[in-house]
């Protein structure tokens, strides 16, 4: 039988690219270099599977191709906001993507994010190695306390939950949360949780905001000034989610004006590229370069999930994690 033909878009894990190997005609990414629409383009005429990660921008232009060979798009990652779904639906590419396997892993970075913004983790690492440390006194990089506060967060899923958990049982936080559906009572009692109507009514509330909701156009700068006002002036802000979901000039003007208390931030709008107005924000933002499900044992998981995916969708069965 002929194997069905698959491309891998960045370098994955080795053990996952030997599986994929064993199993499918596979072309991998040898060099690492982001795919350019027009290669995308080649890649959609060529190949029975494209497993692409969140560096490729499937919009129209990538898939402004006459008839695909491309039956499946099977997503490296649990966000898919790069992919453009009606365009690719209309060629007949099912869509799959990795949800579960990161959530521990992006919880715990959340965390990280929080602790470092609150704590100044970042301003004292840079500080020390600089040689710029003069000895303890009680004033130095004094931060905000973490435990107990009230933490606000935005989109209950998968991950929101595992940071829910997080903060309430490590760090004794208190738990609102918006979610755009009913969250089920039985799991909002486990965190002692309390669902707030909108985002409007949850940020006044809290002293920590994370946000976990999926990005693309409806969840498009969802924090805006308006939203960064509502804030309390000592909150803040954490992103894990998608950069599209903040206004990043909006945040940027409130860091500089300290209408906020800080933002941590593991995801950008034009990744790598890193806002101006952000990059001059020193004192009260931590950035980290999208970090969130980057460890051995979540990249290996996703790849294999993936591979699961194709599995089931090359048996003729639904795949397990079909988005669309
Ligand atoms: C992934 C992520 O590493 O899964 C996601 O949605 O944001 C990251 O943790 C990345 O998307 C890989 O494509």
């Amino acid at each position: 039988m002929v194997k069905p033909s698959v491309l891998v878009t960045r370098r994955w894990p080795a053990a996952v690219e030997q599986r994929l190997a064993a199993e499918y005609e596979v072309e991998l990414n040898r060099s690492d270099r982001p795919l350019t629409p027009s290669e995308l383009r080649e890649a959609f005429l060529k190949y029975d599977a494209v497993l692409p990660t969140v560096t490729d921008r499937i919009g129209p232009d990538a898939l402004d191709v006459p008839k695909a060979q491309t039956r499946i798009l099977a997503n490296y990652g649990v966000g898919y906001s790069h992919i453009d779904l009606e365009n690719a639906k209309r060629h007949g590419m099912a869509i799959t993507n990795t949800p579960d396997v990161l959530s521990d892993c992006t919880a715990d970075l959340a965390m990280t994010l929080m602790l470092m913004v609150a704590r100044r983790a970042g301003e004292g690492e840079r500080q020390l190695r600089a040689g710029d440390w003069d000895g303890w006194c009680p004033t130095h990089l004094v931060g905000t306390k973490v435990s107990g506060k009230t933490l606000g967060i935005i989109g209950f899923g998968r991950i929101g939950q595992e940071v829910a958990r997080r903060a309430h049982f490590g760090f004794g936080m208190k738990i609102v949360v918006f979610n755009r559906s009913p969250v089920d009572q039985q799991v909002l009692e486990q965190f002692s949780a309390v669902q707030e109507n909108s985002v409007d009514d949850l940020l006044p509330l809290c002293d920590f905001v994370s946000l976990h909701c999926p990005g693309g156009p409806e969840t498009r700068k969802l924090i805006n000034s308006r939203r960064l006002d509502l804030m309390k002036p000592d909150a803040f802000l954490i992103n894990t989610s998608r950069g599209e979901v903040v206004d990043e000039f909006a945040l940027a003007q409130s860091l500089m004006f300290e209408t906020i208390g800080g933002a941590a931030l593991d995801v950008f709008e034009r990744e790598p590229a890193i806002h101006p107005m952000l990059q001059q924000c020193t004192r009260n933002l931590v950035m980290l370069p999208h970090l969130g499900s980057a460890t051995r044992e979540a990249r290996q998981a996703m790849g294999f999930r993936v591979l699961d995916n194709l599995h089931d969708f090359f048996d003729g069965k639904p795949p397990r994690d079909r988005v669309a």
